[in-house]
């Protein structure tokens, strides 16, 4: 849809984010963890959320399970119905971006077109891809939700990985093998690698 035709006009902020991550002490981000259904995104981040907040950080984790039982409950698995889910979690994550907040994002988003779009929406420089890489033997032999049992049976359509598509991405920020190291291992590199980056580090340094 057009703003224009809608006579939108965007309304400015009294406090702006830089000023949000200042009372903060941090910048704000999203990492975004991108990965076949039980690659190991969701016990990833919940290992770093842990490691973050345990250093005074502010975070938020979206996964896909939660906003697909809510705010998408309306959204199926088609292509299109995956593309209005990053869309809708992209202009989620950025708006708690703006409130200060570090966004752990746990998305399959199997297309490379739609991480485009998250990262479009989210802006270049808040936005950091990680590729979450298990193979996908290794997933279907994980299975901890007999999501795959299912899926090759024929009783899910469209499963990610078995009747539907899934762009592993060519130049992730940071590229985390789950087949060779575990998952705490994984939260760790991530970790260090935003030290590295000093994403870590208040806002004005
Ligand atoms: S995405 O492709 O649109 O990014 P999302 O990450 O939100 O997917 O949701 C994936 C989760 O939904 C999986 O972890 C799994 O538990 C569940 N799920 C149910 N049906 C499917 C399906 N057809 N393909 C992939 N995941 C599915």
């Amino acid at each position: 849809m057009n703003p224009g035709k809608l006579n939108l006009t965007a309304e400015s902020f009294a406090v702006s984010r830089q000023q949000k991550e200042g009372l903060n002490g941090h910048r704000s981000f999203t990492l975004w963890l991108t990965g076949l259904s039980a690659s190991g995104k969701s016990t990833i981040a919940r290992y770093l959320e842990e490691r973050l907040h345990k250093d005074g950080i502010r975070t938020f984790m979206l996964d896909g399970d939660n906003t697909r039982m809510g705010i998408n409950k309306d959204l199926d698995f088609s292509p299109e119905g995956r593309k209005e889910n990053i869309r809708r979690v992209a202009e989620i994550a950025k708006l708690m971006n703006d409130a200060g907040i570090v966004v752990i994002a746990c998305f399959i988003s199997p297309m490379v077109i739609d991480r485009a779009m998250a990262k479009q929406i989210i802006g270049e420089n808040s936005f950091i891809e990680v590729f979450v890489d298990a193979s996908l033997d290794v997933c279907k032999e994980r299975d901890p939700k007999g999501l795959y049992k299912k899926a090759i049976a024929g009783e899910i359509k469209e499963f990610t990985g078995i009747s539907a598509p899934y762009e592993a991405p060519l130049a992730a920020d940071i590229h985390i093998e789950t087949n060779i190291i575990s998952a705490i291992r994984s939260s760790g590199e991530v970790y260090e690698w935003l030290k590295l980056k000093k994403y870590l580090l208040p806002a004005d340094l």
